[in-house]
C-alpha cells in the first residue's frame, strides 16, 4: 500500500537560505520549487537520489506563506526541523481509507493538490506515534513518484 518514501519536510524560516545550505554542505539541487496557497507554503523540492520519472526521494523545505498556516505554527511552537515524513503510494484515497478504518485520522476528507501535481493527504502526528505523515500519490496516478512539470506519461 505504501510502497516507498517519497520526502522528508524540513519547516524552515527562510527557504532560500536554507536550499542554498543544502546545496554547499549535502551537495543537492533543488529539482522543483513552488507555492501551495491552500497548505500556506512556498516550497523546493531537492532531490536526493533517483530521477524524477523514477522513485526518486527528496527533501521538502517548506516557508509558510501565511501566520496562520499548519508550518508557521510549528515554527512557533518547535522552531525549525523535520516537520513530517511522506509515503508514495499508487492509490492515496484507498491508502487513506484503508488507514483511517484503522482509526486513525486522516486530516482531509478528500486527496489535495500536492507539489508537482502529485495528490496529497496527512495523518494526525498523535495517531502515529508523533509522526505527522503524509500521503502522496504522483501525478499520472502510478508508482508514487513525483515527476517534473512537463515530463510526459
Ligand atoms: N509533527 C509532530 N507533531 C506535531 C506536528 C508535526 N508536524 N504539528 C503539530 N504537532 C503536535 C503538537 O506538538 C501538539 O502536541 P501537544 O498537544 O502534545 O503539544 C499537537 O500536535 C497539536 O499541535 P498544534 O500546534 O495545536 O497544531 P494543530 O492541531 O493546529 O495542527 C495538524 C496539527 C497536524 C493537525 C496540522 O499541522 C495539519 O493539519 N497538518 C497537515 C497539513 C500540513 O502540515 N501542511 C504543510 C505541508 C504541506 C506539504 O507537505 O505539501
Ligand atoms: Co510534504
Amino acid at each position: 500500500m505504501l510502497t516507498r518514501i517519497d520526502h522528508v519536510g524540513i519547516a524552515c524560516f527562510d527557504l532560500d537560505a536554507t536550499a542554498d545550505m543544502y546545496r554547499r554542505v549535502h551537495g543537492f539541487e533543488v529539482a522543483h520549487e513552488e507555492v501551495n496557497e491552500e497548505q500556506g507554503v512556498r516550497e523546493a523540492m531537492l532531490r536526493v537520489n533517483g530521477t524524477d520519472d523514477g522513485h526518486a526521494t527528496y527533501l521538502q523545505l517548506l516557508e509558510p506563506v501565511r501566520e496562520d498556516s499548519p508550518v508557521a505554527r510549528f515554527l512557533a511552537r518547535h522552531g525549525e526541523g523535520v516537520h513530517h515524513i511522506a509515503f508514495g503510494t499508487g492509490d492515496v484515497a484507498g491508502a487513506a481509507a484503508e488507514i483511517g478504518a484503522k482509526g486513525v485520522r486522516v486530516l482531509d476528507e478528500a486527496p489535495r493538490p500536492g507539489s508537482m501535481g502529485s495528490s496529497i493527504t496527512f495523518l494526525h502526528p498523535k495517531d502515529c506515534g508523533g509522526v505527522l505523515t503524509e500521503l502522496v500519490q504522483a501525478a499520472g496516478g502510478s508508482g508514487g513518484a513525483h515527476r517534473e512539470a512537463g515530463t510526459a506519461e
